[in-house]
């Protein structure tokens, strides 16, 4: 029966699947970075990026998948099921980075996707529904500050004027990036009219692969996270201003100082998030953008961008509260000016208890030590999870870096990962 069957091919996957070969394909994709190894940077829609896509592609195409791009640059490798009116199975992650981060972050979830579909082709394994291997255009908020744009639009959750309005440092929007490197849509509107998943009821089932970005597997000695829940994140934009002055003419009793008000605000969003008394609660101020930034002059501004985080949507919007209040307590408080701004909040993305399932049977075939747990990076799953049955796969984080140079997971780890998501999607796309 099927068991057998399952049995057979989880052996099979585990002895086609390692880490070596998987090794190779990560290296030189981490060749296509704009800064030198160990982090990788490649930001969405720079060269690096299109060569990155190039690359994807062609590994997509030798997997024996078609190959299509959506306006955007979500990329779609389809590898047709016996029925095609069974709806698809898809999966995959991104291949943008944070600046300075690392070569395995969206990286495994998208040349997984490949290798898992790959590996499933060579044993002969015959899908029922349609397997889709995908690669979203940006999950990053490295270059716009707005995180998911591609799952965001196949979703219907991206709102058009986030592609005019958020700007990279150079003061460039989406729109204009992607014009530049040949996507042709005129509009934000257009890229998001086009993006929209047409049937979004095909979908049978949503998994993506990643690391944990995390200590929790590695410190309780697990191989696998099996993910319920994606928290919820949230930016807030502060800024602080000030007549600034002279480092040495002007006396303290003159001062606005924005740097002040922001360090103060920083060490009142820390007390915000520990009050909560849930581990779950996280607050950082991650950006601090402080002008002129010359030793010997007094800050004239001080923009800061806090990322606001739960596993609980109201507790989180209760540290956001919190915030916003002593931000505007402390600028009175100094005779600052201040501008505070939430520029996203997206909820709690929930998985589904069949494809969670199918997780847990596939890493116990594995031999895989798996729990259960939340995912307290963002991910297009989130998305996903609003419009179709979507549950994640998580392997350990050495030292439980990510967003950092140092980002590694062991090779067999990398492969186990891979296993279980081949054994996964077996079982969801069979019959
Ligand atoms: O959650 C994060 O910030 C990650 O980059 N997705
Ligand atoms: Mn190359
Ligand atoms: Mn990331
Ligand atoms: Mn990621």
């Amino acid at each position: 029966g099927t068991e057998v069957a399952l049995e057979d091919l989880s052996a099979a996957l585990v002895a086609e699947i390692t880490g070596e070969k998987l090794i190779s394909q990560f290296d030189h994709l981490a060749t296509h970075s704009d800064c030198s190894r160990p982090g990788v940077t490649r930001l969405v829609f720079s060269e690096r990026d299109v060569e990155a896509r190039d690359v994807i592609k062609k590994w997509m195409r030798e997997a024996g998948l078609s190959v299509r791009e959506d306006v955007m640059g979500n990329t779609f490798g389809r590898w047709e099921g016996s029925d095609s009116t069974a709806g698809i199975v898809m999966t995959g992650s991104h291949s943008d980075t944070v600046v300075l981060g690392g070569p395995y972050d969206g990286a495994l979830g998208t040349l997984g996707a490949i290798a898992a579909v790959g590996a499933l082709q060579k044993l002969g394994f015959k899908p029922v529904k349609s397997i889709e291997a995908i690669m979203f255009t940006t999950e990053e908020a490295s270059r716009f500050s707005i995180p998911c744009l591609g799952s965001q639009g196949m979703t219907g959750f991206l709102e058009p004027e986030v592609l005019d309005t958020f700007k990279d440092e150079n003061g460039t929007s989406f729109v204009e990036a992607a014009n530049a490197v040949g996507y042709s849509a005129k509009t934000a509107q257009e890229y998001a009219d086009k993006a929209l998943l047409k049937n979004p009821g095909d979908i049978a089932a949503f998994v993506e692969l990643h690391i944990e970005q995390g200590p929790a597997l590695e410190a309780e000695g697990k191989d696998i996270g099996i993910v319920e829940a994606i928290m919820a994140p949230s930016l807030v934009r502060i800024k602080f201003t000030g007549k600034g002055g002279h480092g040495g003419g002007m006396p303290m009793s003159y001062r606005n100082d924005p740097s002040l008000a922001a360090s103060e605000l920083a060490l009142r969003i820390e007390e915000a998030a520990l009050a909560t008394g849930a581990a779950e609660t996280v607050a950082t101020v991650g950006l601090w953008d402080q002008q002129p930034n010359i030793y010997n002059a007094v800050p004239r501004s001080v923009l800061l961008d806090i990322d606001i985080r739960d596993s609980d949507k109201a507790r989180r919007d209760g540290v956001i509260k919190k915030t916003l209040d002593a931000a505007e307590e402390i600028a009175e408080k100094r005779k600052c000016g201040h501008t505070k701004e939430l520029k996203f909040e997206y909820p709690v993305a929930t998985c589904d208890e069949k494809v969670l399932n199918a997780i847990q049977t596939a890493a116990d075939l594995v031999g895989a030590k798996s729990k259960r747990m939340i995912s307290r990076a963002y991910h297009d799953a989130a998305f996903m999870a609003q419009i179709a049955p979507t549950a994640m796969i998580f392997v350990p984080s050495k030292n439980g870096l990510s967003h950092h140079p140092d980002e590694h997971t062991a090779p067999k780890d990398l492969a186990r990962g891979v296993q279980v998501l081949a054994l996964t999607i077996a079982q969801l796309s069979g019959p």
